[in-house]
Order: C-alpha cells, then structure tokens, then sequence
C-alpha cells in the first residue's frame, strides 16, 4: 500500500455544531497525519470553483450556497491508503446509508449536510489540495 494524501473538509454543520474536536479525535484515532490545517469562510465562488465537476446538477447551487454559508476547516491527511480510509471513515454520502460508526451516520444530517468532504481518487486529491495549499505548506 502507498502512503497518500488527501484533502478533508469539516463542512460549515459540523463547524457551526461544535463537532470540530470529534471529528479531529476521529481522524487521530483512525491513524491519519495531519499534515496541513486551517479555519476559513470561502466564498460562493471559491465553492463553485472547488465543486466544479458538479456545475449543472440540480444540487449545485444549493450546495456552493451551503458551502460558502460558514466556516470550514481544510486539511491534509497522509496514511497508507488515505483516500479511500478517509472515505471509509467518513461513510456513504447520505447518512441514511452510511455504515454504522461513521462520521456521517452518527453526526449527518442529510445528503448535503453530511460533515465531511474528502478527495476520491489520486487526481482529484491533487487538484483540491492545491486548491487550498499552497506546496511550502505540505513540507
Ligand atoms: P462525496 O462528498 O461523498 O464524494 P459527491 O462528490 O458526489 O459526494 O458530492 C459532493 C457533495 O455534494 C456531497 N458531499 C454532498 O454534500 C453534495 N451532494 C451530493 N449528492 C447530492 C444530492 N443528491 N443532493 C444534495 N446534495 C448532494
């Protein structure tokens, strides 16, 4: 298995819940490096940048607003197969079908305010973390 990394988001409904310490408990349990970190508001278009492979779904205005609509907390997880662990933690994008113990069964509240966003392939790890950080950053 190959060391990755990954970007992790802690959505604006897990922020504005004061669910930033569990999550990060979480992800120090499940063995991830944190190797990058920080609190910030992005803009609408910031979110439709980040979320562009979603342009022209029906969800995509409702989820940049959503995304734009409260802090957020981005980071960089390294592990041996980060990606798809970072997703195995998270659980399924709706709740509802999330496995038991995940972040997005016990804390989501619907398919959009679901807590958590992570990268889910090696190309788009490489784009969303650039995204946020700049190289001097992930040293
Ligand atoms: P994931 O974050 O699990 O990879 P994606 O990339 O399919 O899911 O979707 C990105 C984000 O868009 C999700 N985290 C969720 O907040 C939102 N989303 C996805 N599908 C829907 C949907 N059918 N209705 C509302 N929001 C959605």
């Amino acid at each position: 298995m190959a060391i990755e990394r990954t970007l992790a988001i802690v959505k604006p409904d897990a922020v504005g819940r004061g669910l930033l310490g569990e999550i990060l408990a979480r992800i120090h349990k499940a063995g991830f490096q944190i190797i990058a970190i920080k609190s910030l508001r992005l803009t609408k278009a910031e979110a439709e940048g980040f979320y562009a492979v979603h342009r022209g779904k029906p969800f995509f205005a409702p989820l940049t607003a959503f995304m734009s609509s409260g802090k957020v907390v981005v980071m960089v997880l390294e592990a041996e197969n980060a990606i798809a662990r970072w997703r195995d933690t998270m659980g399924a994008t709706d709740p509802a079908k999330a496995a038991p113990g995940t972040i997005r069964r016990e804390f989501g509240t619907d398919i959009q305010n679901n807590c958590t966003h992570g990268s889910d392939a090696p190309d788009t790890a490489a784009f969303e973390i650039g995204y946020f950080f700049a190289a001097s950053e992930l040293l």
